[in-house]
């Protein structure tokens, strides 16, 4: 007989001087992910998204405990810092991190952040309940520039292209970084992998005018059948274009259900902030028309004020009335490196107070809000 796997989940519940407990059962054979052999753990996070959606929304911050405006990471692993605890006195639930450069088998990624302390980071917060998100600006295995080098390159590293055995080779340092990670019961830690996002758009190598539709389709495919090749068991694969202009934009590069476990979309307020909040709103609302198709767990992979130092009331008034019962996982903030580049609040930031009252919303969560459920 085969063996079930279940995992058994206390929910503690206080009801008088005695506590009493409720039990909750996840048959984790239920849950399907585009990775065949995924990890309990792989699976437990997509549940968890699930449950997270049901209950509000998880705040995210690129590189949070990593570096901030005005500061970098002093290597004290007893006291990770963060912009948004600076300012909110809560860590994000959700933590983003940038592996592009691992494939140069450099010691730190293009924004200079080591992989060790990365790796250090993405532990501890794990172990603390939250959420791992990796993206990956790579960089162009033709030309060896950046990822807004757009030099045609995809053909090269698909099965049979000339430049497929750097490929594998770079696939195989990423897989030994991602199963080098472990929890703290020595466990792989599972994450949400972002890969060749923005692909609706042409100012990366991998996406828009740069590559065709099934290029792209096929390059995310193999990606995934190499990184299992290697072992590589821990990953939901998230699928991320830019800001949708309709429905059929979601589709165009879309590799198929089969091969997404998570459906996101990345949106920064350009063209202002009334039109942002516009767009999240009807973007969000194509992602939960897409999602309900077999309850994938969806997201604001990236978002951001690019109005630096200018919208004082950006989170109540923006960003909120946007992603408020949206019905998504996260909300992920992206990086806050120097005054004029950054994309939450830090403090003295004109949005700051502001962002208090963001947090105290009872939909918004933090950390210590996640790591409550289905954990
Ligand atoms: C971009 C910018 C760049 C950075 C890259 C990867 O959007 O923030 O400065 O190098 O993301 O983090």
């Amino acid at each position: 007989m085969k063996y079930i796997v279940k995992i058994v989940l206390l929910f503690a519940i206080f009801c008088s001087a005695t506590s009493c407990r409720t039990r909750s059962e996840i048959d984790l054979e239920k849950i399907e992910l585009a990775d065949d052999n995924a990890t309990d753990q792989a699976k437990l996070l997509y549940h968890r998204l699930q449950e997270i959606a049901k209950k509000g929304i998880a705040f995210g911050h690129q590189d949070a405990t990593a570096y901030g405006v005005n500061w970098e990471h002093a290597d004290d692993p007893a006291n990770l810092r963060s912009d948004i605890k600076d300012v909110a006195g809560k860590f994000p639930a959700v933590h983003g991190f940038d592996i592009g450069h691992i494939e140069l088998g450099n010691a730190a990624n293009l924004d200079t952040v080591s992989f060790a302390l990365m790796k250090d980071h993405m532990q501890k917060m794990y172990n603390r309940g939250a959420i791992i998100t990796i993206s990956w600006h790579m960089n162009n295995p033709v030309s060896n520039g950046g990822s807004w080098d757009t030099t045609k390159a995809v053909p090269a590293i698909l099965k049979g292209g000339a430049e497929r055995e750097k490929y594998e080779l770079w696939i195989q340092g990423l897989s030994e970084f991602l199963n080098s990670l472990k929890d703290k019961k020595g466990n792989i830690t599972p994450i949400v992998f972002r890969p060749f996002h923005e692909m609706n758009g042409s100012w990366f190598w991998w996406g828009g005018e740069n590559v065709s539709t099934e290029n792209y389709k096929q390059l995310w495919r193999e990606t995934k059948e190499l990184l299992e090749r290697n072992n590589v068991h821990s990953l939901l694969y998230a699928y991320s274009p830019n800001t949708l202009r309709d429905e059929q934009d979601f589709d165009t590069f879309y590799p198929g259900d089969d091969y997404v476990d998570i459906l996101g979309v990345d949106i920064y307020n350009h063209s202002g902030n009334e039109a942002f909040t516009r767009s999240v709103k009807e973007n969000l609302q194509i992602l939960q028309k897409k999602a309900a198709i077999n309850g994938k767990p969806y997201a604001l992979t990236e978002s951001g004020n690019n109005n630096f130092g200018e919208d004082e009331h950006w989170w109540t008034q923006t960003l909120y009335p946007g992603i408020k019962d949206s019905g998504i996982s996260w909300v992920l903030l992206w990086r806050n490196d120097r005054p004029s580049h950054y994309f939450s609040t830090y403090k003295g930031e004109i949005s700051e107070e502001d962002f208090k009252e963001f947090a105290t919303l009872e939909e918004m969560l933090f950390l210590d809000e996640v790591k409550e459920i289905a954990n």
